[in-house]
């Protein structure tokens, strides 16, 4: 008989908490003993070390021990995981789960049609083979939701729109930055008010400052890896005053989330989509305005560093075929308006993004020449915006910039519009088409 080391021991009990997480002090020390007969080995040590080593609580005990043992196998040393701090989060994501096991996000069962997936062991080993991707669109999904409920509790009646980008462009510096194109930034920040729907954030020296009575919609997105998280809410100072607007843009981006799925037709979505946000009205100053879907914006597939994939998905009724399918992911989002339901092109450009598909094009221009290597260096193919060319020190670049947009090399994105006086909402999540289910990577406690 030999007497066996706490080590030992310690190895033994996580083996079997790796196959039987449920497995108690006695039951272990039955198996232990049955397969080592050789050790001299008392239960009282046994329930004594795994006391000593976390190793009794069922469910901790079980995943600590899967994640050692994978880590283990991988040859990777199993990291101390940091706590993420609060209210404010100051802790790099990755050091909150050094070991790569980030949130899964919301899992959706799939409709009947496609219900078997959930069991099936063919979809099932292709969820695996796909999971490093998931698992980087969860790093950034996890970012996501610190940083915006970190901005809602940050800002303040008064503050200019520019503090309230730069400090949430700030904070996703530090929860990704350092390794990741843009540090983890996947767009700019949009903070669109009121008849603004959509890509407007302040350029340098812009003194907007934020209304009790403003509707604002934080459009913003995070990435790793190029895995973006494309999300987005509506802040007001004044929530009585829209509340049935943002309830209603609410419940159709949580319509389209439920809708979504593989097969399912775009424009099916976008009728589902409609019916809900069009039952809602707003009564505002004494007046009451239907709530209209805004019919020229819509959802969109993401692939790698490429915010639109290719694939719409529209928030009204219409005859769009095209399916959803496997492994693809899609940002759902919805807008609502309280007028005429349209946007159009309007204001100071602030936002841009290198076109995807082009291939070289000969520039003449050394001042374009040069913002393009700036623009390659530092956003590849991620959207961007004139303040982040200002914080890199380019200076006197617009020509430059307008040069690279006139030959198609990059693309402008002005803030779109709909009518004066009027108000829009937005909410947005994405989500992916895995295998075996739907998985809402950006779903968070606050939507
Ligand atoms: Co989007």
């Amino acid at each position: 008989m030999v007497q066996p080391t706490v080590e030992e021991v310690i190895d033994a009990v996580k083996e079997l908490k790796v196959a039987h997480p449920e497995m108690g002090v006695k039951k272990i020390f039955t198996e232990i003993k049955g397969s080592h007969d050789d050790w001299e080995l008392s239960e009282k040590r046994v329930k004594k070390i795994m006391q000593d080593n976390g190793l009794v609580n069922a469910e901790a005990a079980g995943k600590q021990a899967v994640e050692a043992a994978a880590a283990r196998a991988a040859g990777v040393k199993v990291v101390q995981a940091k706590k993420q701090t609060s209210p404010e989060p100051t802790v790099p994501i990755c050091e909150v789960y050094p070991n790569g096991n980030f949130p899964v996000g919301q899992i959706m069962e799939y409709n009947e049609a496609n219900g078997w997936r959930a069991d099936s062991l063919e979809k099932k080993e292709l969820d695996k083979v796909t999971d490093e991707i998931v698992a980087e669109a969860r790093h950034a999904a996890e970012a996501h939701r610190e940083v915006r409920q970190y901005i809602q509790h940050y800002i303040k009646p008064g503050m200019k729109m520019t503090d309230i980008c730069e400090t949430l462009e700030a904070k996703t510096r530090q929860l990704l930055g350092g390794k990741y194109m843009n540090d983890g930034i996947a767009f700019p920040t949009g903070c669109s008010l009121n008849n603004v729907a959509a890509h407007y954030t302040p350029n340098t020296g812009d003194k907007t400052v934020l209304q009790t009575d403003d509707i604002c919609k934080i459009d913003f997105g995070t990435q790793v890896h190029g895995r973006i998280i494309d999300s987005a809410f509506t802040f007001t100072l004044n929530k009585p005053r829209y509340e049935a607007l943002m309830t209603a843009v609410r419940e159709a981006t949580e319509t389209g989330v439920r809708e979504a799925g593989i097969d399912v037709r775009l424009g099916d979505i976008g009728a589902a989509i409609q019916e809900v946000m069009e039952s809602y009205e707003l009564e505002v100053d004494g007046k009451t305005f239907p709530v209209k879907c805004v019919r020229n914006l819509n959802g969109h597939s993401i692939d790698r560093y490429r915010i639109h994939a290719g694939k719409s998905v529209p928030i009204v009724k219409g005859r769009e075929g095209t399916k959803m399918e496997e492994g693809e992911f899609y940002a759902i989002e919805t807008f609502g308006s309280t007028g005429k339901g349209y946007v159009h092109e309007d204001m100071e450009c602030s936002h841009y993004m290198k076109n995807f598909d082009v291939g070289h094009v000969p520039l003449r221009l050394p001042k374009a020449k040069e913002l393009l290597k700036v623009i390659d260096t530092n956003f590849s193919t991620l959207a961007f915006c004139r303040r982040y060319l200002d914080r890199l020190g380019c200076k006197q670049y617009l020509m430059g910039l307008k040069n690279l947009c006139d030959v198609g090399l990059v693309e402008p994105y002005p803030p779109l519009c709909d009518i004066k006086g009027c108000y829009t909402a937005q909410y947005e999540h994405t989500l992916v088409l895995r295998p075996t289910c739907k998985e809402i990577l950006s779903r968070g406690d606050d939507y």
